[in-house]
């Protein structure tokens, strides 16, 4: 019933003196599906798309998506069409968010660095794009234009020439994705864009699929991106190796770290916004203020009785995944922040510039009662594809550099080699490399 309250619960670690593992062990969790354990379908998925190419592709979009498919390649006149018939506010919204992330992602670029490290000894490091990407728009209970824009911008940042799109068919789209996700498309200027949903897509794009008499070969990429369900970022998973991925981008996450300052209704507020998303969404609130964590309980209880998808913030909110940690103070709640790694945080407390700066796991930061995860969704300028699941602690959100890659140049002249050749030969003996010595000494044997 609308009316009920919403089973939020506590986890109390104050008083424990809880290290890494503990608190690692006690933030809360999501008990349900794991990227291990949809590996066994994924792989199957993977298989049938890698030997049966479109054949397979037809059969997957007939059973996950209801649709009857001959080739997955949207034409350019639905693209077209698309753009032509977008709201004009929403398309005035893209814009703005396009022009953000365009502007953040053209400051993320790194530079190329050259060193002389003697006298023509020359090491250079070139930040290069990589020639073919794969960018993947979810579907599901909500439909992703904004999630376009992070894919795209920076991609075409980076200097990728060969960009592909896919999404899933929807049945109610005569099979295509959804016409905004398409108009998104159209307004960055992308043309290849396909109606294929979840692992197929990931597979699709890493092994490639030859042409048919139905379309034309969707050609192999070398980096897939983007966020999706469990079968997605387990599908990422799978293929990491024969292509570059992104983080694993699952189900999304909001922590908020909050002290007494915070205000109740935007704490709601806030927690409300992710769970929206998905029953499997988490919401944790961590907090040293048991005032705060009852305001925001009674502040949950009315909001989500009052939002559109209240059946699915509810059961978000009441799942293993969520719920208030109580914290001795800011120490351990900064602790327990990081123990969690949040795809997104939120910092809520006094002086939340200083206490953000001391945060080292999270997918993003957002600082003080001004900067909503909602914010950073659509239209900050940072990118809403983040590390979920606790991957924060180890990989980072997508951005410029996700399509570049480092490479060193070595150019040292005869004399710069000459200097240090003694040194080489010194080490390949001692590693029991000669060959790597007399390589060397082969270009002074005149001398
Ligand atoms: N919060 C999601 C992204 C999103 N929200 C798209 C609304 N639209 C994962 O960061
Ligand atoms: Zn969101």
């Amino acid at each position: 019933p609308a009316t009920a309250a919403v089973n939020f619960r506590t986890i109390d670690v104050r008083g424990q003196n809880l290290a890494l593992a503990g608190l690692r062990a006690a933030v809360p969790r999501a008990k349900g599906q794991t990227v291990a354990d949809a590996e066994e379908k994924v792989l199957q998925i993977i298989a049938a798309v890698r030997e049966r190419g479109f054949d397979a592709l037809g059969e997957l979009a007939l059973r996950f998506d209801g649709v009857r498919q001959e080739h997955p390649l949207v034409p350019q006149e639905a693209l077209a069409a698309a753009l032509e018939q977008l709201d004009p506010a929403v398309r005035a919204a893209l814009e703005e968010s396009i022009s953000r992330a365009r502007r953040f992602a053209d400051g993320q670029r790194p530079r190329n660095v050259d060193v002389e490290l003697g006298d023509g000894a020359v090491v250079s490091q070139n930040w290069v794009p990589v020639a073919r990407v794969g960018l993947y728009v979810p579907g599901g209970l909500a439909v992703y234009p904004s999630s376009v824009i992070m894919n795209v911008v920076p991609a075409l940042a980076a200097g990728v020439e060969s960009i592909a799109l896919a999404s899933p068919p929807q049945k109610e789209f005569g099979g295509l994705p959804h016409p905004t996700i398409l108009a998104a498309a159209a307004l960055l200027g992308i043309t290849e864009v396909y109606a294929i949903g979840g692992a197929q897509a990931i597979a699709a794009f890493a092994y490639g699929i030859a042409e048919t008499p139905a379309g034309p070969a969707l050609e192999p990429v070398d980096v897939v991106t983007g966020p999706g369900n469990i079968f997605v970022a387990t599908a990422k998973r799978l293929v990491k190796g024969v292509v570059g991925i992104d983080s694993e981008a699952g189900t999304t996450e909001i922590a908020i770290l909050a002290d007494s300052s915070a205000q109740p209704a935007l704490v709601a507020a806030d927690l409300i916004s992710q769970a929206e998303h998905d029953p499997q969404a988490a919401s944790v609130l961590i907090t040293d203020s048991e005032d705060l964590a009852s305001a925001v309980r009674a502040e949950l209880d009315r909001q989500a009785a009052a939002t559109k998808h209240a059946d699915r913030v509810r059961e978000a909110l009441a799942g293993p995944q969520s719920g208030v940690v109580l914290v001795d103070g800011l120490d351990q709640g900064v602790a327990a922040c990081d123990a969690y790694a949040a795809e997104h945080l939120e910092i809520m407390t006094r002086d939340a510039s200083a206490v953000a700066a001391r945060i080292r796991n999270a997918g993003a930061i957002f600082v003080g009662d001004y900067s909503p995860v909602s914010l950073g969704d659509y239209c900050a300028g940072s990118n809403h594809v983040l590390p979920t699941s606790g991957t924060a602690a180890f990989s980072s959100g997508l951005n410029v550099t996700t399509f570049l890659r480092a490479i060193q140049v070595v150019n040292y002249s005869r004399d710069a080699l000459k200097e240090v050749s003694s040194h080489i030969v010194n080490l390949s003996r001692a590693e029991d490399l000669p060959a790597h010595g007399d390589a060397v000494t082969a270009r002074f044997a005149e001398d």
